[in-house]
């Protein structure tokens, strides 16, 4: 397992105006410091995480790095890695991953997430959780005190099968705390169809979860959930850039 500082901060040379792009990029870099020739890598999706999978193909091309392969926890991300010429594998063929490098919707105090507005949330759990180590990358933006607390999304995959029937249910599971359920649609009005033939319910919530863990068993209890996007306990270390700079905190 990869050593990472309790916390680190770097600070950004005086540059202007950084662009939200230009702080993903930074926290990107920093992630792939972490990349060592001849490791099972594990390439998250998301903007945030296309910017490390660029910087994989670049140190690929140049040589800086050799015999890295990678599991992509989304069909864009395989795209995106085979048109960058690197070498890939699944889980079947390597169940355990040196590091997996993602980023993340809303980061805690305690480095604990919400992921899968990009839809990706099954792949990227069954990866990174097969990983030794696992780094997020994200901009400030993503800092929450709560999870939820963003009042954006928090995804839920289902099977198609009865959709309604388990958007019901978790409405329902959250009522006390006015969460509202919604099955995830495309720009076209069509249900969002994930990478593993699964619709998403996505809840937003009033105010931030209490307890992350009782919520995740609570949906993971529901029969016809596939996965949910709490990811608890998992992130070795998150990378979060910001107007100051690079901050690495690891628990
Ligand atoms: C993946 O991409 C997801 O888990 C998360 O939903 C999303 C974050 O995207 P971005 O980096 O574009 O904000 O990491």
């Amino acid at each position: 397992k990869l050593r990472f500082p309790t916390s680190l901060s770097i600070r950004a040379q005086a540059v202007p105006a950084l662009t939200q792009d230009d702080l993903k990029k930074l926290a990107a870099d920093k992630a792939v410091d972490y990349v060592k020739s001849g490791m099972v890598l594990g390439l998250g999706t998301g903007s945030t995480a296309a910017f490390v999978v660029d910087k994989l193909g670049l140190l690929l091309k140049t040589g800086q790095l050799t015999d890295i392969i990678g599991i992509p926890t989304s069909k864009r991300t395989e795209e995106q890695a085979r048109s960058l010429n690197i070498p890939l594998t699944t889980l079947d063929e390597h169940p355990v991953l040196d590091l997996a490098i993602d980023g993340a919707d809303e980061v805690d105090p305690d480095l604990n997430l919400v992921k899968g507005r990009g839809g990706a949330l099954l792949r990227e759990k069954m990866v990174e959780a097969a990983s030794k180590s696992f780094v997020v990358v994200a901009d400030e933006t993503k800092l929450v005190s709560g999870l939820g607390g963003s009042k954006l999304a928090m995804p839920v995959e289902v099977v198609q099968f009865c959709w309604k029937y388990n958007l019901v249910r978790l409405q329902e599971m959250f009522k006390e705390v006015g969460a509202e359920a919604k099955l995830r649609l495309t720009p076209e009005g069509k249900p969002y169809v994930t990478d593993n033939f699964n619709y998403i319910v996505d809840l937003y919530f009033e105010t931030p979860i209490r307890d992350g863990v009782a919520a995740g068993e609570e949906i993971g209890k529901l029969e016809g959930v596939v996965e949910h996007g709490l990811f608890l306990n998992m992130a070795t270390a998150v990378i979060i850039a910001g107007k100051n700079g690079v901050e690495v905190k690891s628990k």
